[in-house]
Protein backbone atom coordinates (compact mmCIF):
# COMPACT_ATOMS: atom_id res chain seq x y z
CA UNK A 1 0.00 0.00 0.00
CA UNK A 2 1.38 3.49 -0.80
CA UNK A 3 1.74 5.82 1.92
CA UNK A 4 3.41 8.97 0.52
CA UNK A 5 1.22 11.86 0.86
CA UNK A 6 3.00 14.03 -1.91
CA UNK A 7 3.61 13.39 -5.32
CA UNK A 8 7.22 12.11 -4.34
CA UNK A 9 5.21 9.17 -3.32
CA UNK A 10 5.89 7.56 -7.35
CA UNK A 11 8.95 5.97 -7.24
CA UNK A 12 10.02 7.37 -10.53
CA UNK A 13 10.02 10.67 -8.33
CA UNK A 14 12.03 9.72 -5.82
CA UNK A 15 15.86 10.86 -5.79
CA UNK A 16 16.77 7.14 -5.59
CA UNK A 17 14.55 6.79 -8.58
CA UNK A 18 13.12 4.12 -6.14
CA UNK A 19 16.02 1.35 -6.20
CA UNK A 20 16.74 2.70 -2.93
CA UNK A 21 20.46 3.24 -3.42
CA UNK A 22 21.53 6.27 -1.13
CA UNK A 23 22.16 9.21 -3.14
CA UNK A 24 23.05 13.01 -1.97
CA UNK A 25 22.18 15.75 -4.11
CA UNK A 26 24.89 18.72 -3.15
CA UNK A 27 24.78 21.85 -4.58
CA UNK A 28 28.18 23.43 -4.96
CA UNK A 29 28.15 26.53 -2.88
CA UNK A 30 29.99 29.86 -4.57
CA UNK A 31 31.88 32.11 -3.23
CA UNK A 32 30.45 35.96 -3.68
CA UNK A 33 32.45 37.67 -6.47
CA UNK A 34 34.89 40.93 -5.12
CA UNK A 35 35.04 44.32 -6.38
CA UNK A 36 38.36 46.39 -6.33
CA UNK A 37 37.40 49.37 -4.89
CA UNK A 38 39.99 52.27 -6.55
CA UNK A 39 40.39 56.03 -6.64
CA UNK A 40 41.88 57.61 -9.33
CA UNK A 41 44.14 61.10 -9.17
CA UNK A 42 43.45 64.38 -10.50
CA UNK A 43 45.10 68.14 -9.95
CA UNK A 44 42.96 69.75 -7.92
CA UNK A 45 42.00 67.31 -4.88
CA UNK A 46 44.01 68.26 -1.85
CA UNK A 47 46.63 65.25 -0.62
CA UNK A 48 45.02 66.05 3.16
CA UNK A 49 41.59 65.35 1.41
CA UNK A 50 42.67 62.41 -0.22
CA UNK A 51 44.02 60.94 3.34
CA UNK A 52 41.31 61.89 5.37
CA UNK A 53 39.04 59.67 2.68
CA UNK A 54 41.36 56.36 3.54
CA UNK A 55 41.61 56.95 7.36
CA UNK A 56 37.38 57.60 7.46
CA UNK A 57 36.15 55.18 4.99
CA UNK A 58 38.82 52.33 4.33
CA UNK A 59 40.21 52.22 8.10
CA UNK A 60 43.41 53.62 7.88
CA UNK A 61 46.35 55.12 9.86
CA UNK A 62 47.48 58.71 8.95
CA UNK A 63 51.05 57.09 7.76
CA UNK A 64 49.36 54.60 5.52
CA UNK A 65 46.52 56.57 4.33
CA UNK A 66 49.70 58.96 3.34
CA UNK A 67 51.57 56.22 1.76
CA UNK A 68 48.60 55.12 -0.35
CA UNK A 69 47.35 58.83 -1.69
CA UNK A 70 51.05 59.36 -2.99
CA UNK A 71 50.88 56.28 -4.51
CA UNK A 72 47.61 57.25 -6.52
CA UNK A 73 49.04 60.94 -7.18
CA UNK A 74 52.24 59.73 -8.73
CA UNK A 75 50.65 56.36 -10.54
CA UNK A 76 46.86 58.01 -11.60
CA UNK A 77 45.47 54.96 -9.74
CA UNK A 78 45.04 52.39 -6.82
CA UNK A 79 43.16 49.92 -5.30
CA UNK A 80 42.20 51.21 -2.26
CA UNK A 81 40.15 48.11 -0.84
CA UNK A 82 38.95 44.51 -2.08
CA UNK A 83 34.85 43.83 -0.98
CA UNK A 84 31.73 42.03 -1.66
CA UNK A 85 29.30 44.18 -3.43
CA UNK A 86 27.17 46.00 -1.29
CA UNK A 87 30.34 47.18 0.60
CA UNK A 88 32.14 48.11 -2.23
CA UNK A 89 28.95 50.10 -3.45
CA UNK A 90 28.47 51.97 -0.24
CA UNK A 91 32.18 53.02 0.05
CA UNK A 92 32.45 54.81 -3.45
CA UNK A 93 28.81 56.04 -2.90
CA UNK A 94 30.37 57.73 0.72
CA UNK A 95 33.23 58.98 -1.17
CA UNK A 96 31.85 60.19 -3.73
CA UNK A 97 29.12 62.20 -1.72
CA UNK A 98 32.23 63.89 0.50
CA UNK A 99 33.92 64.83 -2.91
CA UNK A 100 30.89 66.32 -4.12
CA UNK A 101 30.00 68.35 -1.10
CA UNK A 102 33.55 70.16 -0.72
CA UNK A 103 33.49 70.54 -4.53
CA UNK A 104 36.63 68.07 -5.07
CA UNK A 105 36.63 66.16 -8.43
CA UNK A 106 37.67 63.12 -6.97
CA UNK A 107 36.47 60.12 -8.67
CA UNK A 108 36.48 56.82 -7.17
CA UNK A 109 35.20 53.40 -9.01
CA UNK A 110 34.30 50.00 -8.67
CA UNK A 111 35.29 47.33 -10.74
CA UNK A 112 34.74 43.12 -10.38
CA UNK A 113 38.34 41.04 -9.01
N1 LIG B 1 47.13 65.07 -7.32
C1 LIG B 1 46.52 65.73 -6.19
C2 LIG B 1 47.33 66.98 -5.84
O1 LIG B 1 48.47 67.12 -6.25
C3 LIG B 1 46.43 64.80 -4.98
C4 LIG B 1 45.55 63.61 -5.20
C5 LIG B 1 45.96 62.35 -4.79
C6 LIG B 1 44.30 63.73 -5.81
C7 LIG B 1 45.16 61.23 -4.96
C8 LIG B 1 43.48 62.63 -6.01
O2 LIG B 1 43.10 60.28 -5.73
C9 LIG B 1 43.92 61.38 -5.57
N2 LIG B 1 46.74 67.86 -5.02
Amino acid sequence: MMTFPTSMSDKHDREDGGTGVAVETRTKTRRPPLYKVMLLNDDFTPMEFVVLVLERFFGMNHAQAFELMLTVHKKGVAVVGVFAFEIAETKVGQVMDLARRHQHPLQCTMERE
